[in-house]
């Protein structure tokens, strides 16, 4: 038995953990093979279009759809008067809120649907949409949270203004919850006391991720067999599925919920929305299927947006810059439905995190969600649950304590950050974080970056703009954070009822290859790709071999699918225990094979190898074979594994970001000159993977703190609804981001592996905030919200006397 091919190049033909592999799914994308919903073009498929509310609140006093079912080609019109009496007019939340799936007497925010049209084609229900004749009567419009809690107008007349609601009592007929964590009354002590407070309020805006394909479905019921099939943009197939057959009564197994290509979905499509029970419904209806694709405009009037959080903040420190304590209230503006996709038990998702990357000994978060007449959802978007705010809020308070304190911000983080000794750390608001160390990071981000010198030139630059030789001001935006990514633990986390955990189901194949399943669904971040990567490393067949198939509930094990960038920490985990398991049973084979006891063989990249004796082995490849062919008297064929995944505890994966900018005070037009990310998530499954998600999450960080908002009106007025008026960065404002990274495994993940997909996101917006921010800092400015649009810096610089 004599190998040609060396130990290194048997590892680099794996393509395993580390390797730069190219993304395998990419040859069907670049060549117009990608297979999305609005491809499904089943035989005589039906297509339906919502009417919605131009009014932001109203009473529909009568819908006529008389001139509607007249038109050639109109099927069927659907009412919230034809759902009732299947219990489907209304629909629970997954934050334990109900919501209206068509209007029920009255309309809560514009965009609102209010009956579906189901036509033969898309031009047909579009007209037809047009010809369906709606009586509202307008009620007075609610855009602010803080008005609506004081306001006698009741938008939800479906509740009991006294009842609980589902996290606990309500303070008013427009409140849904209050959630508070750690010791507000230690806290206000601590901060009383203290030698410095700085207190601030901030903003963080309504937001959309806007993915390039909004969201839609499929519905097929074939009432011969009665089986139901869904195709759609979802992120949850599975939880799709529990959630139809709860719904409708169809037994599950007779439900498959298949996600097919997915156009980027960043937590916008993790939601239950009104269009799938629509086409659902007028499939059973109608016997064919039934396919419903929003616009761009439906998309973001009416899907889940992102943030809304008014923020307020206290934070105490010695005269040494050390923070001794940290308060903070939120304001949460969650629209006319509590429909945020958080689990269970987080109504305001992971935001008590905010303590950050610091070791702050006491701390208080109380958060109040508030009905508004707007738009339902509040998760989505890279954030993790809610840490991009909880991030924001603690790296603006960062910035504002080292303002009171006149300090250098670099250094009061530093002064502050938990050590790499105090991990696994536990967070004064109930955090277990697992690995960490962001001296490290730190010095290295400043080191690159010459920390020094730009503070040395932004002050010549202040310096000659005092003098009049300028009119650019330059900023320096730091941000350090930590993420908490991986839900996870079944024991604290559910979504209605189902355990947070992932799952990976593989199959050897007897020459050696193999398929393997996994309860995740890529959106874009390359899954066929990289979990491919773990299992070869763990099973030593090339990643090349291995195929990987997401989003079909008929075929792969339950899952609760990707979001809160938890694909590698929970289900990376499945995959590699799953392959531990195949492993486990082979060496019983290649020792067997090799005649030896299983204690004498070991695993060496690609094969069970004799100890001492590495020249006696058996492939993997061989093993396989033997499996199917002639495995052990006794032992059963086949080489296949399931793991279901309780991960222990999150991933804590942490960053250290620097933008360098300048500002034309005159203009408001900012310039970024650097970009620099460091980021820790672990062992690195694909470097090239994460440089990608990392330039995606840090250009929607760009988007968000420059320029993007979901903006009302006094009438609720959706201001934004069209890419004219929403906007998305392309090449001409993105910077060339320069990537970093450093290595801190996680100590509790199989393959030491956080998650990375949303980190970008999280620390990306408050660095391009603070470096507008930071720019104003020696003109006197403190704090000012996003987004920072031109017409914003301008003003900041307008109202610092700048312009005079
Ligand atoms: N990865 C890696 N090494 C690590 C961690 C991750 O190589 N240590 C790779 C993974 O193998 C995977 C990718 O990076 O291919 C992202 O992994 P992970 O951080 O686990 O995140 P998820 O796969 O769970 O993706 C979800 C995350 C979220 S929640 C949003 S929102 C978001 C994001 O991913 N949406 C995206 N990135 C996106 N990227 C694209 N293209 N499209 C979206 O919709
Ligand atoms: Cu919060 S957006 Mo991602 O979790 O799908």
């Amino acid at each position: 038995m004599k190998d040609e091919v060396t130990r290194d190049e048997r590892v680099s033909n794996l393509k395993g953990l580390g390797c730069s592999r190219k993304r395998v799914e990419d040859a069907r994308f670049t060549q117009g093979k990608g297979n999305y919903i609005d491809d499904m073009n089943l035989p005589g498929t039906l297509t339906g279009d919502f009417v919605r509310s131009p009014y932001a609140h109203a009473r529909i006093k009568s819908i006529n759809i008389d001139a509607a079912m007249a038109l050639d080609g109109v099927v069927a019109v659907l009412t919230a008067k034809d759902l009732e009496p299947l219990g489907l007019h209304w629909m629970p939340t997954l934050a334990g809120d109900k919501q209206m799936v068509l209007a029920d007497g009255k309309v809560l925010f514009q965009g609102q649907e209010v009956a579906f049209v189901v036509a033969s084609d898309r031009y047909i229900a579009s007209d037809a949409v047009e010809l369906v004749e709606v009586e509202y009567e307008e009620l007075p419009v609610i855009v602010d949270p803080f008005k609506s809690m004081q306001s006698d107008v009741v938008l939800r007349e479906d509740l009991d203004p006294k009842a609980p609601g589902a996290h606990g009592p309500r303070k008013h007929h427009n409140h849904i919850f209050t959630w508070e964590v750690g010791d507000e009354e230690g806290t206000n002590a601590v901060i009383d006391d203290a030698d410095i407070v700085a207190e601030e309020s901030m903003y963080y805006h309504r937001t959309h991720p806007c993915p390039l394909e909004p969201c839609g479905c499929v519905a097929s019921m074939d009432k011969v067999n009665g089986k139901l099939t869904l195709w759609g943009t979802f992120q949850a197939p599975h939880v799709v599925r529990t959630v139809a057959s709860l719904l409708s009564g169809i037994e599950e197994h007779n439900i498959r919920v298949v996600s097919p290509d997915i156009g980027g979905g960043f937590g916008n499509k993790v939601g239950v929305y009104p269009g799938y029970i629509c086409s659902i419904v007028a499939s059973i209806v109608t016997g064919v299927p039934v396919k419903w694709v929003e616009d761009r405009m439906e998309n973001l009037m009416s899907t889940a947006f992102a943030r809304d959080y008014w923020m307020k903040g206290k934070i105490s420190a010695t005269k040494e810059g050390k923070i001794t304590g940290l308060h903070c209230h939120v304001t949460a503006d969650h629209g006319a439905f509590d429909a945020c996709a958080d689990p269970t038990k987080f109504p305001a998702g992971f935001m008590n995190i905010c303590t950050g990357s610091y070791d702050i000994p006491i701390a208080y978060l109380g958060v109040d969600g508030v009905y508004t007449n707007k738009a339902p959802g509040g998760v989505s978007y890279r954030c993790s649950f809610r840490v991009t705010e909880a991030v924001y809020f603690i790296e603006r308070m960062i910035e504002v304590l080292a303002i009171e304190m006149d300090m250098d911000a670099a250094e009061l983080r530093r002064i502050n950050f938990i050590k790499k000794e105090q991990f696994p750390y536990n967070s004064a608001l109930g955090w277990e974080y697992d690995s960490g160390d962001y001296h490290t990071a730190w010095d290295k981000a400043l080191k690159a970056v010459d920390y020094d010198g730009l503070r040395k030139e932004q002050a010549e630059r202040v310096a000659a703009f005092k003098r009049g030789e300028t009119r650019t001001i330059m900023g320096i935006g730091l941000s350090f954070f930590t993420e908490i990514v991986g839900a996870g633990p079944v024991k604290n986390c559910d979504i209605l009822g189902m355990g947070m955990f992932d799952s990976c189901e593989i199959r050897i194949h007897p020459t050696g290859s193999a398929v393997a399943r996994l309860g995740t669904i890529s959106q874009g971040q390359g899954h066929a790709t990289t979990f491919a990567q773990i299992l070869a490393s763990e099973i030593g067949i090339s990643a090349e071999s291995i195929t990987i198939e997401e989003g079909d509930t008929d075929t792969a094990p339950y899952g609760l699918g990707t979001y809160g960038s938890r694909s590698t920490p929970v289900a990376g985990a499945a995959a590699a225990m799953a392959g531990r398991k195949i492993r486990a049973k082979a060496q019983m084979i290649a020792a067997y094979l090799l005649e030896v006891h299983d204690d004498d063989v070991e695993f060496d990249v690609d094969r069970f190898v004799i100890k001492g004796a590495p020249e006696r082995f058996k492939t993997m490849g061989e093993i396989a074979y033997a499996a199917y062919n002639q495995a052990i008297p006794g032992l059963e064929p086949g080489l296949e594994a399931v793991s279901y995944y309780d991960p222990p505890n999150m991933t804590y994966p942490f960053g250290a970001y620097v933008c360098v900018m300048d500002i034309d005070v005159d203009t408001g037009v900012p310039t970024i000159n650097r970009f620099y990310a460091l980021d820790d998530c672990g062992t690195r499954i694909n470097p090239m993977v994460i440089e990608g998600q990392i330039h995606g999450g840090l250009t929607e960080a760009l988007a968000v703190a420059l320029g993007q908002e979901i903006a009302y009106d006094d009438m609720g007025n959706h201001k934004n609804a069209t890419l004219m008026d929403f906007f998305l960065p392309t090449a001409w404002e993105v910077p060339n981001y320069e990537t970093d990274f450093t290595v801190t495994p996680s100590p509790h993940h199989p393959i030491g592996a956080k998650g990375v997909g949303e980190s970008p996101h999280v620390g990306g917006v408050p660095c391009f905030s603070n470096a507008v921010q930071d720019a104003f800092r020696p003109f006197g400015n403190r704090h000012t919200n996003m987004p920072h649009d031109h017409w914003r810096i301008w003003k900041t610089a307008n109202d610092l006397g700048m312009h005079d």
